[in-house]
């Protein structure tokens, strides 16, 4: 019993001893933490340090998302400038064309603008040097003893010659035989009275009429059945008279022999200078 008793014991004691060791262990963790927590309390040097360290993380996790978000923005600013910029170059473009097809029709219109000046100008030019023309014959003036009609003057012969005879007698006048270029020249010439030479011939070449300044006649005065060359006894009779018949004056032309003798008529234009 008292073995019993003694056994209990020292089983107690061991088991005190196991739970003065646990004990004793557990006062070791308890001063650890103890320990832990007196050592991390507020305001010690390691939770200092720690809160540092946190707050490094933080600065840095911070810095790192402002720099993601701030390259964000630059790339979207970019992209922004890129489109923009592509705008405005698109639109230089176009303003380009636009400033071209402007300067092309600015030219066009100035060229118009120009050709109707010109134009305009010619015009004047022409009433004015018309005008002048107009007025210079109007202070024409005929030689004396020639006879003024329509700017032109007159020279009635008063000897009768040979056709060539009477043209070369013209020719030393500064005139020659007449050309008659219109009605009222023809009305005019048929006023003399008399037969004269005029200056027309087809002594070149037979049929083809020309008048003395070597232009072809186109239409004449000629009277019935002339010219006839003579008729039925052809004899080369290759200049014309002018014959002041009562049947009208658009008939009186007869070609006869460049042989004959007649008075002639001369033309020549007028002078600015007055030799009366
Ligand atoms: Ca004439
Ligand atoms: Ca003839
Ligand atoms: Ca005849």
């Amino acid at each position: 019993m008292e073995a019993t008793e003694n056994d209990a014991d020292s089983e107690n004691i061991y088991m005190n001893e196991e739970d003065a060791d646990k004990t004793s262990n557990q006062s070791g963790i308890y001063d650890s933490i103890y320990m832990n927590t007196t050592t991390e309390s507020p305001g010690s040097a390691g939770a200092c340090e720690r809160k540092k360290v946190i707050l490094s993380d933080m600065a840095a996790v911070a810095l790192g998302i402002l720099c993601v978000l701030l390259l964000a923005v630059i790339i979207v600013l970019c992209i922004k400038h890129n489109t923009e910029l592509h705008q405005i170059q698109s639109h230089n473009e176009n303003m380009t064309t636009e400033r071209d097809g402007l300067q092309s029709r600015y030219n066009i219109l100035n060229m118009e603008k120009d050709q109707n000046q010109l134009q305009s100008s010619y015009d004047t030019l022409r009433s004015e040097r018309e005008a002048m023309q107009k007025k210079l014959k109007e202070t024409e003036f005929c030689p004396y003893g020639w006879i003024r009609f329509l700017s032109r003057c007159y020279l009635i012969s008063t000897d009768k010659r040979t056709w060539e005879e009477s043209r070369q007698a013209c020719i030393r006048t500064g005139a020659d035989l007449v050309i008659i270029n219109s009605r009222e020249e023809q009305q005019f010439v048929s006023e003399f009275h008399t037969n004269i030479w005029i200056g027309l011939t087809d002594r070149d070449w037979e049929g083809q009429w020309k008048w003395v300044d070597n232009t072809a006649l186109l239409s004449g005065y000629w009277m019935n059945n002339e010219p006839n060359n003579g008729g039925h006894h052809l004899s080369n009779k290759d200049c014309v008279e002018l014959v002041p018949v009562s049947i009208g004056v658009t008939s009186n032309w007869n070609d006869v022999k460049c042989s004959n003798v007649l008075y002639s008529l001369c033309e020549r234009f007028g002078t600015a200078v007055n030799n009366r």
